[in-house]
Order: structure tokens, then C-alpha cells, then sequence
């Protein structure tokens, strides 16, 4: 577990954060989210402090320095919605529909029966939103301006959301399979979070619905009672407080799937999601390779008389990371860093790399992951209008003195 104090220290370099709501000194925002606005600390019921993005609805991220941790405990896990309306579930009374056009025998289930009647599985996978450092994009792209913390690793128990649609037998017509959560917007105008996802996806073996998150309940900001895992894909399928699951004939065209999390078709790998597609577009589907260096901040000094310490960590989409590859010197020579425990292909990786500056000065430390199908990440982030996926290679500069 990471001590709350300890981070709130880190990220606040040294500034002290009074409260449960602290305002820390703009400069120190580089290096908690990279973004260019002031930085809020902000605790939800429930949760510790998350810097907050906005309160209505509640977009919470983590700061960087708790992804020293392999996983990131359930009170410091960010926290995103589109809507504002999110009912605390009542355990007697929540339902999980499964129906639609495409299945023969729709059904309802309890939680009791969801956790009995089907095996449980449990994966560790990285939640990231699509979204995360749109802050960073220059020029600016329009959305939540979120820095590095959009996104959490976890160990995630459930049950196959192949082995619940078994029962409700699948129609040869079924093309998508769409999520309703019990989350809603203020106005009646405002569309309800649906999404939809390809029959392949939603019969992979790794596709879950989740009730426990590192081994206790879902915490309610991060879908309590029940949520869908789609390992190696943005966390915007990932859909909390689920109550309604439909296999459908048709692809899906609510606000969610037809306008937002879209691509441009030809600067992303394939979309494997074809029912969606357009001549240009695409939806954003699996998670492209990336990584972050977690313990330095850009513009700190660090002593010359000691060797430094650099670590981070490393995802994909579920290739799984080959190697992370570290430069000290803005990019010319690039060494290989130490890879961690594995947890398997959906976890992120931590990496560790250690070098003795020769002298004073400044030094321009970047990394760089690879995936075991030799992806790797590109210096400037893919240009997309919506700020999504960016995974360009970091650069921070530290000051050895
Ligand atoms: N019901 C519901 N599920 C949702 C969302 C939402 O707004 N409502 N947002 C999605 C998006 S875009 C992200 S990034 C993840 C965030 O998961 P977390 O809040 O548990 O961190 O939830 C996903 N599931
Ligand atoms: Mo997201």
C-alpha cells in the first residue's frame, strides 16, 4: 500500500497539503499531471485525495507517484463519468438484465446469482482511459484536460461475460453487445453512457464481469456493485454499475459508439471493430504501446553525488512488454531497463534503471517501451482530434547538482 501522506508529499514536492482539499503551487503540476492548470486535491466518500478534474461530474485522477505500487489500492483509484446522476446501488433490489434482439432466453440476475451461478476468474489489467494526458497534446485537444493519471492497474474478479451470455442463448444474428449502466445525466436530454462492443470481444475468455477489485468489493465510484473488464481495451468499455446487457442484430448507435471515442482509421492499428466503422472512422479499441516514468519529477534536482534511480511502467493492449529502453541524454544512447514481476499480458509492467551521472548538469531522461510484437512508442503523440491514446516517449529533465 502506498502511504497517503507519502504521496500527497511527492506530488506536492514537499508543499504540505492542509486538509482534504489543498491547493498546490502551479509549478509543482508538472510533475504531479504534466497539464498547464492549477492542481486540486479533492477526497470523494470513500476514497483518499485524487486530483480533481471536475466535481459534477466527478472526474478524479490519481497522481503518478502511487504507480510505484505493481497495484493501485482501491481508495486511490481514479474515478471517470460522463454524467452526474450515479445511484448507490441497493443490493436487494439491483438486477442485471441480459437480452436483447439477438438471444433466445432473457433473464435477470441478482449479485448472489451472479458470484454462484458461473466460475470466477480473476485478472490483473490495466484500466486506462482513452483520454489520459490529453492534457500534454499540443495544440490543445478539446475534452478533460487530464495529465498521467487516468488510469490504475488491479487485480479484477468476476465472471465471464461469455459464460452469462451462454445461458441466455445467442441468436447466429448476434453482431454487438451493448452496456447500460444505472448512471445518468441531470437533463433527460443528456444520453445515458451506453456502449457497445463486437460479439468477439464480448465472448473473449478475458472479457469479465467484475464484482471485486484487489480482493475486496468495487468501491462505488468504480462500479459497485458489478463492471465490465475488457482487458486490453480503453477503459471507456469498461462499464460501471452495470444493469442491462443486450446481445443485438444491429450496431449500436447511441451518442457513445456514432460520435464520441472516435479515430481516424488511418493513424491507429486495426480496429477490430468493423460493425462500427465508417470510410474514415473508427471507435478506439485496444490500448496502444506506453509507458511513464513514475518517480521523477521534470525540473528536479537531484544530487551528484549520488547514483539516481529511475522507474515506471510499461503497458499495451496484451501483446505484453518485450523491453523498456532508457535515455539519459535527450535520446542518442539508449539502454535497456530492469522488467519487473510479470503479471501477465493485461498488467502494466514496473521497470527500474539505475545510472551515475558522470557530472553536473542537466540531464534529459526519456523511455521508450516496446511490445513483444515490436510496437513501440513514437516521439510525438499520434495526432487525433479528440486527444486520445497518447503515448509518446516522455521527456524529463532533472538537475544533477
Ligand atoms: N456507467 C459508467 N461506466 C463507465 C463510464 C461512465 O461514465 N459511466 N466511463 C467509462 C470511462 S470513459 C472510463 S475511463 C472508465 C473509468 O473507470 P473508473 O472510474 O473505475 O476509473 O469507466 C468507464 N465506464
Ligand atoms: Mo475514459
Amino acid at each position: 500500500m502506498v502511504d497517503r501522506r507519502h504521496f500527497i508529499k511527492n506530488i506536492a514536492g514537499g508543499l504540505a497539503a492542509l486538509g482534504g482539499l489543498s491547493l498546490l503551487q502551479r509549478s509543482d503540476l508538472a510533475a504531479a499531471t504534466g497539464t498547464g492548470e492549477s492542481l486540486v486535491m479533492d477526497t470523494l466518500p470513500g476514497k483518499e485525495a485524487l486530483i480533481k478534474k471536475t466535481f459534477r461530474p466527478p472526474n478524479y485522477e490519481t497522481p503518478v507517484s502511487v504507480f510505484e505500487a505493481p497495484f493501485t489500492p482501491n481508495k486511490l483509484f481514479f474515478v471517470r463519468y460522463h454524467n452526474a446522476v450515479i445511484p448507490e446501488a441497493k443490493i436487494s433490489e439491483w438486477r442485471l438484465s441480459i437480452g436483447g434482439d439477438a438471444v433466445h432466453t432473457p433473464f435477470e440476475l441478482t449479485l448472489e446469482q451472479l458470484r454462484k451461478d458461473f466460475e470466477q476468474i480473476e485478472i490483473a489489467a490495466l484500466c486506462l482511459c482513452s483520454g489520459n494526458r490529453r492534457g500534454l497534446f499540443e495544440p490543445p485537444a478539446p475534452g478533460l484536460q487530464w495529465g498521467s493519471g487516468a488510469m490504475g492497474n488491479a487485480l479484477w474478479r468476476g465472471v465471464r461475460l461469455k459464460d452469462v451470455l451462454a445461458k441466455a442463448e445467442i441468436d447466429p444474428s448476434a453482431l454487438e453487445v451493448s452496456l447500460a449502466g444505472a448512471d445518468s445525466g441531470v437533463l433527460p436530454t443528456t444520453p445515458n453512457f451506453v456502449k457497445s462492443l463486437p460479439l468477439t470481444k464480448a465472448l473473449d475468455e478475458n472479457t469479465l464481469i467484475a464484482f471485486e477489485m484487489n480482493g475486496e468489493p468495487l468501491p462505488h465510484w468504480n462500479g459497485y456493485p458489478a463492471r465490465l473488464i475488457v482487458p486490453g481495451w480503453t477503459a471507456t468499455y469498461w462499464l460501471k454499475h452495470l444493469t442491462a446487457i443486450n446481445v443485438i442484430s444491429k450496431p449500436f448507435d447511441g451518442f457513445w459508439m456514432k460520435t464520441a471515442y472516435r479515430i481516424p482509421k488511418d493513424r491507429f492499428p486495426s480496429g477490430q471493430f468493423g460493425s462500427q466503422e465508417t470510410e474514415t472512422h473508427m471507435p478506439i479499441t485496444e490500448i496502444i504501446v506506453n509507458s511513464l516514468i513514475t518517480n521523477l519529477a521534470d525540473g528536479q534536482t537531484l544530487p551528484h553525488t549520488q547514483s539516481i534511480e529511475i522507474k515506471g511502467v510499461a503497458w499495451d493492449g496484451g501483446d505484453g512488454i518485450a523491453r523498456v529502453e532508457v535515455s539519459t541524454d535527450g535520446g542518442n544512447n539508449w539502454q535497456q531497463a530492469k522488467l519487473k514481476q510479470d503479471y501477465g499480458r493485461f498488467s502494466w509492467r514496473q521497470w527500474q534503471f539505475v545510472f551515475m551521472p558522470q557530472h553536473p548538469g542537466q540531464y534529459r531522461i526519456m523511455a521508450r517501451a516496446t511490445s513483444h510484437s515490436g510496437a513501440t512508442q513514437p516521439l510525438e503523440p499520434i495526432p487525433n482530434p479528440s486527444g486520445y491514446q497518447h503515448n509518446a516517449v516522455q521527456k524529463i529533465t532533472v538537475n544533477v547538482a
